[in-house]
């Protein structure tokens, strides 16, 4: 092979290995959709009452959509469970709500009806770990079913960091 092939080869092949890592990057909406669900085909509660997805990355300034907060839903973010200097928040009664967020960390969510169903979210933003320590500690304090969840979320968040 001769020079300029070689130097084509390993252009491809470089190519090839930053594919990976791109997608990655690609996998963080800037837009994301949460959907709130009452899925009565479900086989356990804290399935039946969920938010589609329960555990998302985005970067920082991504703007969230959320959909379905009507009927009894809710999306209520946790005080103690989301960064220092962002603003609580809480939707209800919008089909349709779309928030913005600046502040990189961890956003403990719940509904507030169903949260007793383990129907609660993990919304990473940036850098999880702004506040990551203070939000696991939190988990004490909330009643079984949301800890439990959100222990399982905050395992996944680990695992996907690793
Ligand atoms: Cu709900």
């Amino acid at each position: 092979m001769d020079m300029q092939k070689w130097r084509a080869a390993g252009q491809a092949l470089a190519a090839a290995l930053l594919l990976p890592a791109v997608s990655q990057a690609t996998e963080q909406p800037q837009v994301a959709v949460v959907h709130q669900l009452i899925d009565p085909s479900a086989q356990v509660v804290a399935e039946v009452f969920r938010f589609e997805p329960k555990f998302l990355r985005v970067p920082a300034g991504a703007t969230v959509r959320f959909k379905g907060s009507v009927g009894r839903h809710t999306v209520s973010s946790i005080r103690a469970m989301i960064p220092e200097g962002a603003r609580s928040f809480e939707i209800r009664g919008k089909p349709e709500m779309e928030l913005t967020f600046e502040h990189e960390g961890v956003y403990g969510i719940r509904c507030r009806v169903h949260g007793r169903h383990g129907m609660v979210m993990l919304l990473v933003v940036g850098d999880p770990g702004v506040n990551i320590t203070t939000a696991r500690a939190y988990l004490p304090e909330l009643p079984d079913p949301e800890r439990e969840v959100f222990e399982e979320l905050f395992n996944e968040l680990e695992r996907t960091d690793g």
